[in-house]
């Protein structure tokens, strides 16, 4: 995928000023998603989160650059207002990769998931992304064939994402085969398994392993030279004495999945429900993970994008 020249971009796409003045530097520069903030994660402290987790990538030396679709236009950077529009808006939609062009086209809001945001950070030459956890194929997928569009996106978007692995919510074993399939590179931050975002571990192994923003680096140079084309996935797992209570998950996890059906939750809604299930039934819990999965998740990728720039 070709990156667009920043001067060459259309009208519909803004980077905000300092973005494009680090990209134009080759400045360290991380990508944020904005669906965590709209939809992954409760009102009304979403917004202060949203915030927390820029000053998390600027405190590692880094430019933060959240990306949404704000009445029609994308932006790369969002300053106070546009961030306020997303955490607090009740007409921002979840835009996977194929959404974005109509929500803009029709001058909505939107708030990106992983896909979209891969897509875009790419495009204007935006290395690393950090998110907490990724899309990927859904325990019951043998029947719903419910398989998050992020899996086949990193397939073909060269961009390096730091996440806690895959959503506990998904099949595991499955979401590595598809990993494996579409060519998306992963290896472990200081572990060789591969984490259980809720949970330090899923349980399965990974067959690289990674101990310094460094040794990214010198991989994400080396996929370069050698044109790689899909997503380097670097996976940090929360602490084992920060990650929910394994019993606790268990327990929750399918407590979510029977509501989830009963209620007859489908496509894009399975996600943010499942989730917001996780919030209530942990007693805030699962929340207080999610928000260090994620802070944790945006620092390591600015000392990544650092390294990067410095590689
Ligand atoms: N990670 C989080 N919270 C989230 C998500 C990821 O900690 O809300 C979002 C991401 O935007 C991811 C999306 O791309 O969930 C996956 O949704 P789906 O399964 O519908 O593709
Ligand atoms: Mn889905």
């Amino acid at each position: 995928m070709p990156v667009v020249a920043l001067e060459a971009l259309p009208d519909r796409i803004l980077v905000a000023p300092e973005v494009a003045e680090a990209l134009g530097a080759g400045r360290a520069v991380v990508a944020l998603e904005s669906t965590i903030i709209s939809h992954g994660l409760p009102r009304p402290r979403n917004l202060e989160i949203a915030a927390d987790i820029e000053a998390a990538v600027r405190g590692q030396g880094a430019v933060p650059a959240t990306i949404a679709v704000v009445g029609g236009v994308v932006r790369i950077g969002l300053d106070a207002e546009a961030l306020g529009v997303i955490a607090t808006s009740e007409d921002v939609v979840k835009v996977s990769l194929r959404d974005v062009a109509t929500v803009a086209a029709r001058g909505g809001h939107g708030a990106t998931t992983v896909a979209s945001t891969a897509h875009l950070a790419a495009l204007v030459g935006i290395d690393v992304f950090a998110t907490g956890g990724l899309g990927g194929v859904h325990r019951e997928a043998r029947e719903t064939w419910d398989e998050s569009a992020d899996l086949t996106t990193l397939g073909t978007t060269p961009i390096t994402i730091v996440s806690a692995g895959v959503k506990s919510i998904l099949d595991v074993p499955a979401t590595l085969e598809r990993l494996e399939t579409l060519n998306v590179a992963v290896v472990g931050f200081g572990t060789d398994r591969f984490p259980g975002f809720y949970l330090n571990d899923s349980g399965f192994g990974l067959d690289w392993r990674v101990d310094s923003p460094e040794e990214v680096a010198a991989i994400m140079a080396a996929r370069r030279d050698l044109g790689a084309d899909s997503t380097l996935l670097v996976t940090n797992p929360l602490p084992v004495d920060r990650q929910v209570d394994p019993d606790l998950h268990e327990r929750v996890l399918h407590e979510g999945l029977a509501a989830a059906t009963a209620a007859g939750v489908r496509g894009k809604d399975v996600t943010p429900f499942l989730l917001a299930h996780f919030h209530e039934a942990t007693g805030g819990e699962s929340l207080r993970a999610n928000i260090e999965i994620i802070l944790g998740n945006a620092a390591l990728a600015a000392r990544i994008a650092v390294a990067a720039a410095n590689h």
